[in-house]
């Protein structure tokens, strides 16, 4: 997607503060961090939220979860972690581009 700002940091057009790369997934820190440690994961290839998710995509989001646990010990979050997918606008999604946002570090407010 040309306009889509995630996907112009995959393909290295602006630039990001990447933290983790393989040929799926991109990691890299927030540009607005809502706590000492916050990071987004994103798939590479467009999706655009989780609302959009079928079956194909299974594998794909199954890796992305299970990168979480070595991704959290590398930022030195063995304390925990909070992990949000904002979907849709109703969510309070403002980057339309699917992406887990890895939140931790010092105190979380309260949530729920
Ligand atoms: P969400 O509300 O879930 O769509 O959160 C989008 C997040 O993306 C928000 O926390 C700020 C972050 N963000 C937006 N634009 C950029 C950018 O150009 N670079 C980086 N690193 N983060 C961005």
């Amino acid at each position: 997607m040309s306009d889509c700002i995630f996907c112009k940091i995959v393909a290295g057009e602006i630039p990001a503060d990447i933290v983790y790369e393989n040929e799926q997934v991109l990691v890299f820190k927030d540009v607005n961090p809502r706590a000492k440690i916050h990071l987004l994961m994103i798939p590479k290839q467009h999706i655009v939220s989780l609302a959009e998710l079928d079956e194909s995509h299974a594998a794909l989001m199954g890796q992305m979860m299970t990168l979480m646990p070595t991704l959290a010990q590398g930022q030195g979050l063995e304390a925990g972690f909070r992990t949000i997918v904002n979907t849709g606008k109703g969510g309070g999604q403002e980057v339309f581009h699917l992406h887990i946002h890895l939140l931790g570090g010092g105190e979380l407010p309260a949530f729920g």
